[in-house]
């Protein structure tokens, strides 16, 4: 499996130092990079030498959409902002380009509304679309991924759950277009992560996945199975059934953790999950699936507690 971290727990450093101790870390085969907070104090250049001597890849840019989109992004009322938004998210390809990524990962934080009344639906959504329509095309050879959460920091998320990301994807109609699961924002939205990652991979759209683990309500962010064991496993179950072949990557946030011990402790609890879904067998377990029986079910639970 590929993996990935997020870097901004390494705060005490510059990007190419932080590069440069997870590259010590078994496992760890890619970094994300947001655009432009992690270009501020490293130039592309170097930033390209720090992932060719360390022999780590780039996945995905991320643009990071600061305080003068507050009122929204792609969608934003003002044609000037929601062109910036656009232009912004063409900056981050070129710069995927010249790094050798394979991948922009968008997530609106502010494309949204907090009351009723607020903003025109069906106007936003088709300003979105055509915005997503634009930068598809201009990253034609990328793929291009949305990123939803349900909430935070609006009240309500233009785009909050795997079906509105799926509807978003297909009236767009690009085919380089696709869907970044967030198992904590699945969870905010009282999803069950499996059955989102399900209904996105069957339309060949799981273009990446971001793993940690929550509370449900709250952006969490916490250690991979940590919390929700069962629903952990079976995410992964589905990962290998699909066959995904992307990154995955570990969107955590160790604030009192040290954050190389933490990434240690998230590739270490993947590829036990991973060894548990093959030691089980994934033949047995889609078997117990196709039976439908809740109890069958709980076999895997005591395999895994053997
Ligand atoms: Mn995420």
């Amino acid at each position: 499996m590929k993996f990935a971290t997020r870097l901004n727990s390494f705060s005490n450093c510059s990007i190419v130092e932080t590069i440069d101790q997870i590259a010590a870390v078994s496992g760890l085969t890619h970094v994300d990079l947001n655009y432009p907070e992690h270009f501020q104090t490293n130039s592309v250049e170097d930033i390209k030498d720090a992932l060719e001597r360390n022999n780590i890849k780039l996945n995905a840019i991320a643009p990071r959409f600061r305080s003068e989109f507050i009122n929204g992004e792609l969608g934003n009322s003002d044609p000037e902002v929601a062109r910036k938004a656009i232009e912004m998210c063409k900056k981050s390809i070129d710069v995927c380009r010249e790094l050798g990524g394979e991948h922009i990962i968008i997530w609106l934080g502010y494309e949204g509304f907090d009351y009723s009344f607020q903003i025109n639906y069906a106007q936003v959504w088709n300003q979105v679309a055509r915005a997503f329509e634009e930068i598809c095309r201009y990253g034609s050879n990328l793929k291009i991924s949305i990123e939803y959460k349900p909430f935070q920091p609006r009240a309500y998320s233009f785009i909050s759950s795997y079906a509105d990301t799926l509807l978003m994807v297909g009236d767009v109609g690009a085919a380089n277009l696709g869907v970044t699961l967030d198992f904590c924002h699945m969870l905010m939205k009282a999803e069950n992560p499996s059955y989102g990652l399900s209904l996105v991979a069957e339309r060949n759209k799981l273009h990446g996945v971001h793993l940690n683990d929550g509370n449900k309500l709250n952006d969490d962010g916490l250690m991979v199975g940590s919390v929700n064991f069962i629903q952990t496993l079976e995410f992964i179950f589905y990962l290998k059934k699909y066959n995904y072949q992307g990154v995955v990557y570990f969107d955590t946030f160790p604030v009192r953790e040290q954050p190389l011990e933490e990434l240690k402790a998230n590739i270490a609890m993947f590829d036990k999950l991973d060894q548990l879904i093959d030691e089980i067998g994934i033949i047995r377990i889609q078997s117990i699936i196709d039976r439908n029986d809740a109890v069958a079910a709980q076999a895997i639970m005591f395999a895994c507690l053997k």
